[in-house]
């Protein structure tokens, strides 16, 4: 799917969203859905559409088929033996919890334990060609009732910018996302940063790394936020132990399914670590899943699920995902409670492929 602009990051620039998504049908014919997030390059982590393709195939879906399902919840225990690959994983976990809750008819997010009836939503910008465009789309999305304005960063593109947004915008909740662009090194540079209230720094450091922040962190006023170091429950338990951030960002993919995601916000919230729910350009069925998992308490920060008509000319769910005053009212259908549309599905898909259980 095209996107209505270029999205640019440290690690480079997305155009055409290519992705996989998971239908899990019932005897009764229901559909559950889910999305794999990982994009065409490995760039933001190690997994590809490619890569996620071939877990599905040749690893995830044989394991399904080896017992009988009871509760979406079991879904991540029987893919802990497959290393990684953690978007694979909460492709099909994820379609199989829509298709859970639609069985028991309720919505997604009161089967996750959700709790509420609207989310605050944020904003990410990813870095433009000059500082006065960026300075216009910031305006465009706070006049859009966005409740935090997130601007990427790398190193040429970040103090003056960031003093310059700033400036211009003295009261705005202000967050900066570097992709891991930084080292110890920059250390001065970032903690420059102390300056200009941001509401925490995103992966300044290594994708991989949580020695390092801890270090950062201690030296900066502002909050660290892990993202692309989190995985699991076990990730965040090291992170917060060592001092590497105050706050995390929970994607769903990145952490391998829905059921991690729970687990990483309980541990958190019982440890006083606030969350919010980050985003991979979704198509409407990965933002579903992300409004749903949003709506648990512990999720205290605006995260990055932006309206449909953000990303694309037309999204792939109906109604389309939409913010007003900077929230998404959560749908009370069952399941993610946005009906995908086939016919647009079925006008993107370059391939689709039907595994059944005993093949
Ligand atoms: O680091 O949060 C990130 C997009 C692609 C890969 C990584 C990230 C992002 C975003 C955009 O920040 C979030 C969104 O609007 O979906
Ligand atoms: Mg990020």
């Amino acid at each position: 799917m095209r996107m209505k602009s270029p999205f640019t990051t440290s690690f480079g620039t997305e155009w055409n969203k290519q992705f996989i998504l998971v239908e899990a049908r019932d005897e009764d014919g229901r559909s559950g859905w889910g999305e794999a997030v990982a994009m065409a390059e490995p760039l933001y982590n190690e997994e590809t559409v490619d890569t996620v393709w071939i877990l599905l195939k040749k690893h995830l879906l044989p394991l399904l088929w080896q017992r009988e399902l009871n509760h979406p919840r079991e879904v991540a225990g029987w893919f802990t033996p497959i290393r990684r690959n953690y978007m694979a994983k909460a492709a099909v976990e994820g379609a199989i919890w829509d298709l859970f809750a639609k069985e028991q008819g309720i919505p997604l997010y009161r089967a996750l334990g959700g709790n509420k009836n609207a989310i605050d939503v944020g904003i990410s910008i990813g870095i433009q060609k000059n500082q006065e465009e960026l300075l216009a789309v910031i305006e465009k999305y706070c006049n859009e009732g966005y409740k935090r304005i997130k601007i990427k960063i790398m190193p040429g593109w970040d103090t003056e910018i960031i003093a310059a947004v700033r400036c211009r915008f003295p009261d705005i909740l202000l967050m900066a996302d570097a992709n891991s662009a930084y080292t110890l090194e920059d250390i001065n540079r970032l903690a420059a940063l102390d300056r200009y209230q941001l509401m925490m720094l995103e992966q300044p450091l290594a994708h991989d790394d949580m020695i390092d922040h801890a270090q950062l962190q201690q030296q900066l006023r502002t909050p660290v936020c892990l993202d692309e170091s989190i995985h699991s429950v076990e990730d965040a338990r090291k992170a917060i132990e060592l001092g590497s951030c105050r706050i995390i960002n929970i994607k769903v993919g990145r952490v391998g399914g829905l059921t991690e995601a729970c687990r990483i916000h309980d541990f958190c919230r019982s440890h006083n670590v606030p969350v919010w729910c980050g985003g991979m350009l979704e198509s409407g069925i990965g933002r579903a899943h992300n409004i749903a998992i949003t709506t648990l308490p512990g999720f205290t920060l605006p995260g990055d699920t932006a309206a449909s008509s953000r990303y694309w000319e037309q999204d792939l769910i109906l109604p389309e995902v939409t913010v007003e005053q900077g929230r998404v009212q959560v749908p009370e259908e069952p399941g993610i409670g946005y009906e995908p549309c086939r016919e647009r599905i079925d006008y993107h898909t370059l391939y689709s492929e039907t595994f059944r259980n005993g093949e």
